[in-house]
């Protein structure tokens, strides 16, 4: 029988009456049957009229946070291979096994195809949307009207954008559309993400970003959770570079599970959960107490004499720093106490193992870099985690030292959009001043990005807020590349309070879990194939800017999000008497080579590319890197990369509050005082309301804090470790059927399985063998996944990863679509708790667990 006849067969033997929606036609399962490659085979032209050639088109992956410059090949306008970008300095043609998914996303057949509409008002867990197609205009009258009355009874701040994933031409509809329709609710998925990754670097040396790491040259890396060739940043410069880099350097990696960077390094430290910060301090003791610090970054005693002995305070005067501050005070403060054998009794790790990691770092140093992944920091102790673990790269001087990590090099990008504020009337400008949603801010919560209480959003908490109808209730909600029934933890939080908003709008390329409590579905164009965009990156020295934009023949009848919705919005609103964005549009984005506004809504989305990237082509940027002739030449080659990063560039000229690597905070001493004293508290009272418990000047060093865990240790025996899986494109991969085919890349997988790895020195405490049917409780919830013993995971510690448990996304990747999950969402059982300095949402750590056979 030939495939296709194959194929036919097995369709129509799964065909069954329609879905929970009505728009998915109902293909259950999806583990025998993959409709996918037919798809990708039916949007080609047939066999006899294919040209069989094709053109190599620039684009740009967002898969994961690497942002890679690619090229996809193009025949008969269908993609058809997708290879990195041989122009980008970071990564050259390199890849990840990751990248060839975007083919089976852009031709996921059930994808949204028109706009839909809600039908059944009613809204939770278990009601039928009943969506039901209507067109574009019909949508965005709708869409208009709901915010014009916001408007009218001048409650426009019960208006609220949500953000997913996204690109730099965001500002308009993120920021500047919302603030001329008058609400301060633009809401990013950013502490979901890794926000308490960037405390540690903001805080002690004043990058708030991510760093990049100079694997090329260095001598020692200390990983805590990082996953460098599977998750993380620059997966694809990362992976190829890491063969000369174990060859050169030794590489440690500290995780809870054998994660494959792991399983290459030349030492894993399997840790309890949590426990991080104690490893880290109890290293940075023993650099002190043994001389190992790197004198030429920190400085030194004045008369050479080292002084730091365990448990004794030295005299701070004695000590002469050089590109540092605070060195002696955190040793008096805390560090002095931080021995080996008090690592030792925290984390297991023996004080002799401690001891021999700090020696090789001190004699690699300053060719040392330590890694932090979310797993170590996005806990209720993270900022503290993320800085111990941070400061260790100041002891041993890896801060912008060769063969040590920097930050991203500098790309001039026009950002930000013209400021909207002389568009906002009245309405907008009272709007603006509510309380954001978020309650960001608020004593309990600071979210102190960027030095500022309340700087930073905190994402998951709009859906407690929403439930409490604190500070106020949201009643229209336009949202797009997200989906935070399924990213945010305790999803059932999210469920609630999605029904309780009286309009959503999402805008996305599949039905989702957000989708389900959505009104209003608009079809979004994927980003990698179909889209205007622009990312930036950094990786290998370099950074680059390099663009996204439609180079298929678009399916369906979709639109942009970022630039085409807004523009159909602005327009919609305009002709029902609300001009202001619309005469936005046209007086402030103008194309920067004929200074016009855009013809249409297609030219438009060029523009906002055009208009945010022409620092790069339209002027001089040869003072930054490459310099182009053009726009012609920025599009051809898709991509700009920066000069090389100059080492030690910022010693000197750090930008904390003292000018130094701050080993005492000031910087986050002056910012905490801060958001103390505008809630009329003392810093220890402000501290203790934010679950912390080192007070005094200790709260602004590295210290140790016994990690909280929710639930108690007889009921619950067991720590729950989440970890990315390695096809996870962040959650949109899951309607892919190579997610499931090729599940083994993960260490401890298998394929079409949703599996809990048990050390099987556990699962036989609990009788359990492989392939059992099992369920995971928390203290908030339950998950069924199976049962795989393996050894790579610490005993006392159940990995699973991410990415699986979708009722909503798809018919691949769903038992059946809109009611039941294939696998188990780790969210479902992730009790909703936070690092409050940073907003955080903590996802390791605290989650306690017990396993029941299913
Ligand atoms: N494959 C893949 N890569 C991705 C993405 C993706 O979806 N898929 N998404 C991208 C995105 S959005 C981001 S923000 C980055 C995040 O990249 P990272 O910041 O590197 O974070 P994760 O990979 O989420 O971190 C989870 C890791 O921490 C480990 N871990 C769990 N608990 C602990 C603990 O208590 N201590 C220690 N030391 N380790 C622990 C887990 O085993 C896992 O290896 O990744 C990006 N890269
Ligand atoms: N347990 C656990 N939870 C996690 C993580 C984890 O490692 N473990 N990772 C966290 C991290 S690092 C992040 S960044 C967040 C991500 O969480 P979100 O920001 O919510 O993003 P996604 O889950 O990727 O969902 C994106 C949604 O956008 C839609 N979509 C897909 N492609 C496109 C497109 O091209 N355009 C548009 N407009 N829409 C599209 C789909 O509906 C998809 O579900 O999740 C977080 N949640
Ligand atoms: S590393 Fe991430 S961004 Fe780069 S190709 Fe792979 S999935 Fe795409
Ligand atoms: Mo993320």
């Amino acid at each position: 029988m030939s495939q296709n006849k194959l194929f036919q067969m097995r369709r129509r033997g799964f065909l069954k009456a329609t879905t929970a929606s009505g728009v998915l036609s109902g293909l259950t399962g999806g583990f025998a049957f993959n409709p996918m490659m037919e798809a990708i085979a039916d949007e080609l032209p047939k066999v006899d009229l294919r040209t069989n050639t094709g053109t190599w088109l620039p684009t740009t992956c967002q898969g994961c946070t690497s942002w890679c410059a690619k090229q996809i090949y193009v025949m008969d306008g269908r993609a058809i291979k997708v290879r990195g970008n041989p122009h980008s300095k970071i990564h050259n043609t390199a890849s990840c096994p990751r990248q060839h998914l975007g083919l089976q996303m852009v031709y996921d057949p059930d994808r949204i195809k028109t706009p839909l509409l809600r039908t059944n008002p009613k809204k939770g867990r278990n009601e039928d949307p009943k969506f039901k197609p209507i067109s574009w205009d019909q949508a965005m009258d709708l869409l208009a009207e709901k915010i014009l009355a916001l408007r009218a009874k001048n409650e426009s701040h019960k208006y609220a954008l949500l953000r997913g994933r996204y690109s730099h031409v965001n500002d308009l509809l993120y920021k500047q559309m919302t603030g001329m329709i008058g609400s301060p609710n633009n809401i990013s998925h950013s502490s979901i993400c890794a926000e308490a990754h960037k405390m540690g670097p903001y805080y002690m040396d004043g990058n708030w970003g991510y760093n990049q790491y100079d694997v090329k040259n260095t001598k020692y890396i200390l990983s805590f959770g990082a996953d460098p060739i599977a998750s993380n940043r620059q997966v694809s410069f990362y992976s190829s570079a890491w063969g000369d880099t174990l060859d050169q350097a030794k590489v440690v990696v500290v995780d809870p599970r054998l994660s494959a960077t792991a399983a290459k390094a030349h030492k894993w430290i399997p840790i309890e959960t949590g426990q991080d910060s104690a490893l880290a301090l109890a290293i940075a003791h023993v650099a002190l107490v043994k001389g190992l610090w790197h004198k030429p970054f920190v400085g030194d005693f004045k008369d050479g004499k080292n002084r730091f002995m365990a448990g004794k305070a030295v005299e701070s005067t004695q000590f002469e720093e050089i590109h540092s501050y605070g060195l002696v005070d955190w040793w008096n403060l805390a560090l002095k106490d931080y021995t080996p054998e008090w690592g030792e009794s925290i984390t297991g790790i023996p004080a002799a193992d401690i001891v021999e990691m700090a020696t090789d770092m001190g004699k690699a140093a300053p060719a040392v870099q330590v890694w932090t992944a979310r797993g170590a920091v996005m806990q209720t102790r993270g900022t503290y985690t993320s800085m111990a673990c941070h400061a260790l790269n100041g002891i041993f001087g890896g801060i912008d030292s060769k063969g040590g990590l920097f930050p991203y090099n500098k790309v001039p990008l026009n950002k930000s959009f013209p400021d909207s504020k002389p568009y906002m009337d009245a309405v907008a400008k009272k709007g603006k001043k509510a309380e954001k949603i978020d309650q960001r801010g608020r004593l309990a919560m600071p979210a102190l990005k960027k030095g500022k209480s309340g700087g930073g959003v905190v994402t998951d908490n709009v859906a407690n807020a929403i439930n409490a109808a604190d500070p106020y209730n949201i009643e229209v909600m336009l949202a797009y590349f997200n989906n935070f029934v399924f990213a945010g933890t305790e999803t059932k939080r999210w469920e609630d309070a999605l029904s309780k908003v009286d309009f959503i709008a999402h805008v996305t390329t599949n039905i989702s879990e957000f989708s389900m409590f959505s009104d209003l579905l608009l079809p979004a164009s994927h980003h990698m194939f179909e889209k205007w965009g622009v990312l930036t990156a950094s990786g290998n020295g370099h950074a680059t800017a390099s663009i996204q934009k439609p180079n298929i023949k678009r399916m369906h009848d979709t639109r942009q999000d970022e630039t085409e919705v807004p523009y159909m919005l602005a327009k919609k609103l305009a002709e029902k008497g609300f001009d202001a964005p619309w005469r936005y549009i046209n007086e402030q984005i103008l194309d920067p080579e004929t200074g016009k506004p855009a013809k249409d809504a297609e030219e438009f989305a060029e523009i906002c590319v055009k208009y945010v990237t022409a620092p790069l082509w339209n002027e001089d940027a040869s003072k930054y890197g490459d310099k182009l002739s053009g726009w012609d030449e920025f599009v051809e080659k898709g991509i700009w990369n920066s000069s090389p990063y100059p080492y030690q560039k910022r010693w000197g000229k750090f930008k904390t509050k003292t000018g130094k690597f701050e080993f005492y905070s000031k910087s986050l001493e002056k910012a905490f005082t801060a958001h103390a004293d505008k809630h009329q508290v003392t810093p220890d009272e402000a501290l203790t309301a934010c679950n912390y418990t080192n007070l005094g000047k200790v709260a602004f060093v590295p210290n140790y804090q016994a990690p909280e865990r929710d639930g108690d240790a007889n009921e619950f025996p067991l720590y729950f470790v989440d970890q990315k899986a390695r096809l996870n494109h962040e959650g949109r991969s899951a309607n892919s059927p190579w997610y499931y085919e090729f599940k083994d890349l993960d260490p401890g997988d298998d394929n079409n399985a949703d599996v809990a790895k048990i050390n099987p020195v556990d699962a036989h405490k609990l009788g359990l063998k492989d392939g059992d049917p099992i369920r995971i409780v928390s203290t908030v919830g339950a998950i069924e996944c199976t049962a795989k013993l393996w050894e790579g995971v610490r005993p006392g510690h159940v990995a699973k990863c991410f990415g699986q448990g979708h009722w909503a996304y798809g018919r691949v990747a769903s038992k059946e679509f809109g009611k039941t999950a294939r696998g188990g969402n780790n969210n479902d059982i992730i009790p909703n708790r936070y690092d409050r300095l940073s907003g955080s949402t903590a996802f390791y750590g605290h989650i306690r667990i017990r396993i029941e056979k299913a």
